[in-house]
C-alpha cells in the first residue's frame, strides 16, 4: 500500500448543548480530519481529538497539525510500502505527540481493511457485533436540570451514567441522581481536579451514593494518591489521563493505583497501542473500556470497532450521534439499541460513509499534501 495524498481539515460542529468538565466549558468542537488516498483509489479517515486548548493534555490543535503537515505525513508520502505497523514503529523516534500519531495510524487502518474488504473491528481482532454504552454527562446549571437530563437519556436507553464532577460539584449532584434513580449504574469523572488530600471526601461520597467507578480524580502523575484511594474503596479506580503508555500502565500496575482502565486510543498514541494496553490491563485482572472524547461519527467509528474487542469488557463512552452533535459527519448516523448499545459497522473499513459535503461545509481550513 502506498499513499498518494494527505488532506487534512480543520472541522467544526457545533454540539447540541455546551459539554462542561473540570476544564471549563465547550459549546463546539473543533476538531481536524484526515482523509488519505492510496494510489490504488482506497480512502482512509483518521479523527484528531485534540482540542483547541491544551487542557485534557499537553496537546493542540496547533500542536498536531504542525507534526501531522511538518513531520508525520510528508514521511508517510515518501514511504513505498506503508502499514499501521510500519507507521507506528516509524514515529517512536518522536516522543509524545501521541494524539498526532493516532490520527494517522487511525487513517492507515481504515485504509488496510477496506483493501482487504475488512471491517476495522476485524483487523484489530474484534469479535463483537454490537457493543454497550454508557453516556457521559458534563457540569449542569442546576442539580434539578442534572437529574432532568439524566432521566432523559435513562429514557433513551442508556443503562450507565458517568457524571462530571469537580470540588464544588460532586455529593450534591450525585447524591440528587442516585435518589432519583435508585437502580442507576453509577460512575464519576473528575478530569484531576482534586488535591490528593480530597481522597477521603470522594471516598464517603461515593460510598454512600453507590458509586462504581471513580475516574482520575487526581493529576496525571499522582500514582500515590489513586493507590491510597483504591486501597480503601468499594468502588473502581479508573485512570484516563494517567495511562498514556505501557511503563505508565506498568507503574499503576504496581502500585495498585488501577482498577479500571479508560482507553483512548488519542491519549496513548493509537489504536494499536490501546489494544495492546487493554490487553496487559486484562492479565492483571484489571478491566477495560473504550473512552470518548465528543468525537464526530469518524472518530466515534473507530471507537465502536475497538470496543468489539471482548478486552473492553466495560460499557464505553460512545454515545449515539444525537447526544452530540445536531448534524454527523457520518452515515448512517450512530443510533442506540438495544441493551444499551451500538451496532458494529460491518461494511469495509470504518464502515460508515464520510459526507464531503458536510465536511466542506463544516470546515474551517484544509490542506493537502502530495507525493
Ligand atoms: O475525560 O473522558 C473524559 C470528553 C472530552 C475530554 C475528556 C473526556 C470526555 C468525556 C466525553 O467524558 C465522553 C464522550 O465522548 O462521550
Ligand atoms: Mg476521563
Amino acid at each position: 500500500m502506498r499513499v498518494r495524498s494527505a488532506r487534512l481539515d480543520e472541522v467544526e460542529l457545533d454540539l447540541v448543548e455546551p459539554f462542561e468538565t473540570s476544564f471549563g466549558v465547550e459549546k463546539k468542537r473543533r476538531f481536524l480530519v484526515l482523509r488519505l488516498e492510496s494510489t490504488d483509489g482506497l480512502e482512509g479517515f483518521g479523527e484528531c481529538v485534540a482540542a483547541v486548548d491544551p487542557l485534557y493534555s499537553s496537546e493542540s490543535i496547533a500542536s498536531a497539525r504542525a507534526m501531522l503537515t511538518g513531520r508525520f505525513l510528508p514521511n508517510l508520502l515518501a514511504t513505498p510500502e506503508v502499514t499501521p505497523e510500519r507507521f507506528r514503529a516509524a514515529a517512536t523516534q518522536f516522543r509524545g505527540n501521541r494524539m498526532a500519531k493516532a490520527t494517522v495510524e487511525a487513517a492507515l487502518i481504515d485504509l488496510a481493511a477496506r483493501s482487504r474488504g475488512w471491517s476495522v473491528s476485524r483487523f484489530l481482532g474484534g469479535r463483537r457485533r454490537r457493543v454497550e454504552v454508557g453516556v457521559s454527562v458534563g457540569i449542569q446549571p442546576s442539580v434539578a436540570a442534572l437529574v432532568r437530563r439524566v432521566g432523559e437519556y435513562r429514557a433513551a436507553g442508556y443503562r450507565r451514567v458517568k457524571l462530571k464532577v469537580r470540588p464544588g460539584w460532586d455529593a450534591d449532584p450525585v447524591r440528587a441522581v442516585r435518589r432519583a434513580y435508585p437502580d442507576l449504574e453509577l460512575w464519576v469523572d473528575a478530569n484531576q481536579a482534586y488535591p490528593p488530600s480530597a481522597g477521603e471526601r470522594i471516598r464517603r461520597w461515593a460510598v454512600a451514593n453507590g458509586v462504581a467507578q471513580v475516574e482520575q480524580p487526581f493529576p496525571e502523575r499522582a500514582i500515590r494518591a489513586h493507590a491510597l484511594l483504591a486501597r480503601r474503596a468499594p468502588f473502581r479506580v479508573c485512570l484516563d489521563e494517567s495511562v498514556v503508555d505501557e511503563s505508565s500502565l506498568e507503574d499503576a500496575l504496581t502500585a495498585r493505583a488501577i482498577s479500571s482502565l479508560n482507553v483512548k486510543a488519542g491519549r496513548v498514541g493509537g489504536l494499536l497501542a490501546g489494544r495492546a494496553l487493554a490487553l496487559r490491563a486484562a492479565r492483571a485482572r484489571v478491566p477495560s473500556w473504550v473512552g470518548g472524547m465528543l468525537e464526530s461519527g469518524i472518530g466515534r467509528a473507530h471507537n465502536v470497532h475497538l470496543a468489539s474487542l471482548t478486552e473492553m469488557t466495560l460499557p464505553g463512552d460512545i454515545s449515539a450521534s444525537d447526544r452530540y452533535y445536531l448534524e454527523d459527519l457520518v452515515d448512517p448516523p450512530f443510533v442506540l439499541g438495544p441493551g444499551s448499545s451500538l451496532e458494529v459497522p460491518r461494511g469495509p473499513g470504518i464502515g460508515v460513509e464520510v459526507s464531503e459535503r458536510r465536511l466542506r461545509r463544516y470546515r474551517r481550513a484544509t490542506k493537502t499534501l502530495r507525493r
